[in-house]
């Protein structure tokens, strides 16, 4: 990366985020126009909302030049959200997320930012678990014990030596993004896993940086038996998908959906179709707007 100041493309899921919301995007559009050197864009990315979460986007949007948004009619889930985001890729030197919801800090993700665009890393990930972390309000009991189970889980599937793959906030470089793209799939929170393993598979170098995070309320995951099945049929899909058995899987298929509409989950996402019916346009640009406002272009 040149000595200029890296672009960067924040992407914010949101899902009936009308309460949440716009404190978030203030914060975030003000403290990195004041401490990111390089052009910044931030791309909310919305589908399904049943509340004015596009009112409160397209109020901000009207004051910072930096915000914009896309829209999905379909329930395409938090991680077919960011899968459409991320086709935006190609406007930015680093592109992140992070959720709607103001758990993490502007300061917390912009360390995740320095760390990839200061040292050879390919992607940056905040972490709840290392030593250093400040955790301000944890997640209630149940959710914290089913998180660590969920994490056994990925530990005994994937072997990554990541203490926490969930935490909302991740950084990676362009090019990791475009290289892994077309092996994300899993539309519903077990996405991280996928991205994570995607690029460790791909030979990416990601680094856990301790974070400050703090758990909100209002939370728009119901945590329950459907939920942790949900994860578990996701982390095997994505298990099998790297095995040698893959191939010869084909045939079960409609299982596989079937079981994922029981389970009231997004479907994982096949590339060679749209996941939405209002997709992403072909040239990456956002469809509901003219696309990333002054600033970014795809350089
Ligand atoms: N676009 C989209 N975003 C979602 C969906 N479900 C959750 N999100 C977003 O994902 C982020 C994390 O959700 P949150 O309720 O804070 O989860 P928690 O903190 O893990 O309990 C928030 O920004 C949500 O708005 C979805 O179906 N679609
Ligand atoms: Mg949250």
């Amino acid at each position: 990366m040149s000595d200029v100041a890296p672009s960067l493309l924040l992407l914010i899921p949101a899902y009936n985020e009308e309460n949440r919301i716009g404190p978030v995007l203030e914060d975030y559009a003000e403290y990195f126009r004041q401490h990111h050197p390089g052009r910044f864009q931030m791309v909310v990315v919305l589908n399904g909302c049943r509340d004015n979460t596009l009112g409160v986007v397209q109020d901000a949007e009207r004051r910072h030049a930096c915000i914009t948004h896309t829209e999905f009619p379909g329930a395409i889930g938090k991680g077919g959200a960011l899968i459409e985001g991320l086709k935006l890729a190609p406007l930015a030197d680093l592109i992140g997320y992070v959720d709607a919801d103001g758990a993490t800090p502007p300061k917390a993700f912009h360390d995740l930012v320095q760390a990839v665009a200061s040292s050879p890393i390919d992607c940056a990930i905040a972490s709840r678990w290392l030593p250093g972390a400040v955790v301000h309000h944890f997640q209630p009991e149940n959710r914290r014990f089913a998180s660590r189970l969920f994490h056994l889980f990925v530990e005994l599937f994937f072997r990554m030596r990541i203490l926490d793959t969930q935490c909302g906030a991740k950084v990676m470089r362009r090019q990791a993004v475009e290289s892994i793209h077309d092996r994300l799939s899993l539309a519903d929170l077990a996405f991280d896993v996928n991205l994570l393993y995607s690029l460790t598979r791909a030979g990416f170098k990601i680094r856990e940086i301790a974070t400050e995070w703090s758990d909100k309320s209002g939370s728009k995951v119901v945590f329950n038996l459907r939920t942790s099945l949900n994860m578990l049929l996701s982390l095997v899909r994505l298990r099998l998908i790297y095995s040698p058995f893959y191939r010869w899987l084909g045939p079960l298929r409609p299982v596989e959906a079937w079981l994922y509409t029981q389970l009231r989950a997004p479907q994982p996402v096949r590339h060679s179709t749209s996941t939405g019916d209002a997709t992403v346009s072909s040239s990456g640009l956002p469809p509901s707007r003219s696309g990333p406002r002054d600033g970014i272009s795809a350089d």
